[in-house]
């Protein structure tokens, strides 16, 4: 079942005339209602009449999450706080977080893309979902919720975490959709294992992970430890949080919805389009939304862009599994982590040298571990035992209470950290994903 067939698979000549009439009128918009954004545009000299046609979208300068934070709280948002229904957090780098916030109108576009993700995956009227992505300032959970009412699913919001009873809800309930991150997915099966049940049994025949990487490798187990089917579904905060883009069962790329959010690759270095199919970053302008509409935001993710049409009949451009980042972001348990977050909380505590390192490592069946080595000053060593311990709690108290994500934090000794020469190396990641 496709959602919304007219846009999905709208011949793409006549999508340029949707996307050009969508773009004249967003610009202007924002020209009007955001006066951050009117100065952007009056620095690079572009007024809304220069804008006639989607082409027009390369004279437009970059949007990037600095000018979000820059702004903090709301001030690159369109519509005064009291127009908003909603507001998200996604966790950001040292400092302030990114906000984003959501008209009531934002609301139903955020439901009408995802009820176009769950069909993507082949969720049907009458499926019951299990969504096992966390409620709350995360827009997992509550774009999940807000697809399957639009599509009329009957959702189970299990939110993330306490697996003994997401289990016992699959057992007793039998939902055949779950929707949570891949390795949850994973994670889940390993505790089913122990509790005596067979994950191959479960009633769960269809998997929609996001949020973090995964490979074609972790897709494969997921789905022959389940006997499921694993899709992948792409999203992010500042543009609308998940539904920016999913695969549909013949598993050859997301679709992106490129009515609603426009999507250019570049080359990060020069900010130029590179080919059709090659590596780069990828940016997306929201061309419908109200509260907090984005213009050609950089979202710091390599894909690669393809425009064929699919065997599904969408006709939506589809992007790969994202491959990485252009920035040293790391991804840990679902959370966004900045290593710059830790620094700046170790440079905070007296007694912490500013030579650290993050080891991220994910053990068969377990979920992420992330370890932050710092070096200390030799007088904390020359200290008793119980000194020392609670100088490392400390610091893993103030780290999770940024991150709010489970920290194991072990001094090291002056000099021990590997020095280099260039870029000092401050993330090991040692999972096989
Ligand atoms: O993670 C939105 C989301 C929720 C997507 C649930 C899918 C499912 P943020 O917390 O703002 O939003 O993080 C966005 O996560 O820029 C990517 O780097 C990464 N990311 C999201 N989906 C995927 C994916 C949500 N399928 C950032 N594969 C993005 C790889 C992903 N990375």
């Amino acid at each position: 079942m496709i959602w919304n067939e007219k846009m999905e698979c709208m011949d793409p000549e006549d999508m340029k005339n949707v996307q050009s009439e969508r773009l004249r009128s967003i610009v202007s918009y924002i020209y009007q209602k955001s006066p951050v954004y009117k100065k952007k545009l009056d620095a690079a000299g572009v007024k809304p009449s220069d804008i006639k046609d989607i082409r027009d979208i390369a004279r437009i300068p970059f949007t990037v999450k600095e000018d979000l934070r820059d702004n903090y709280p709301f001030g690159l948002f369109s519509v005064p706080t009291k127009d908003l229904a909603e507001i998200h957090v996604s966790s950001g780098t040292t400092g302030n977080p990114t906000v984003v916030g959501y008209t009531k109108e934002d609301l139903d576009l955020w439901g009408e893309v995802m009820a176009r993700v769950l069909c993507c995956a082949g969720a049907e009227p009458g499926d019951k979902i299990q969504n096992a992505y966390g409620y709350g300032l995360f827009t997992g959970g509550l774009g999940f919720h807000y697809g399957a009412l639009k599509m009329g699913l009957a959702i189970i919001p299990a939110s993330a975490g306490q697996t003994k009873r997401q289990l016992k809800i699959m057992t007793d309930f039998k939902p055949r959709i779950l929707v949570c991150t891949p390795s949850y997915a994973l994670y889940m099966a390993e505790e089913a294992k122990a509790m005596g049940l067979k994950p191959r049994d479960s009633s769960w025949e269809i998997g929609i992970f996001g949020a973090e990487p995964w490979s074609e490798a972790m897709r494969k187990e997921i789905e022959a430890t389940w006997n499921m089917l694993a899709v992948d579904v792409y999203g992010l905060s500042e543009i609308i949080g998940p539904g920016v883009a999913q695969e549909c069962p013949h598993k050859t790329g997301l679709h992106l919805f490129w009515d609603v959010f426009y999507p250019e690759v570049i080359d990060p270095k020069t900010g130029n389009p590179v080919k059709e199919g090659a590596k780069g970053e990828l940016v997306l302008t929201t061309l419908t939304k109200r509260g907090i509409p984005l213009l050609r935001y950089r979202t710091r993710d390599i894909v690669g862009i393809k425009y064929e049409q699919c065997k599904c009949g969408r006709t939506c451009p589809r992007i790969t599994k994202i491959t990485g980042r252009t920035d040293d972001m790391i991804i840990v348990r679902g959370i966004n982590v900045f290593p710059s977050q830790i620094e700046h909380v170790l440079l905070g505590i007296e007694g912490t040298l500013p030579h650290y390192q993050l080891v991220v490592d994910r053990k068969a069946g377990e979920l992420d571990e992330l370890e932050i080595v710092v070096e200390v000053d030799q007088k904390i060593f020359s200290d008793e035992i119980k000194k020392l311990q609670a100088f490392e709690a400390k610091i893993k108290k103030e780290i999770e209470s940024i991150l709010g994500v489970f920290v194991r934090v072990k001094l090291v000794e002056p000099r021990t950290i590997e020095r280099s020469e260039g870029k000092a190396k401050r993330v090991i990641d040692k999972r096989a994903i």
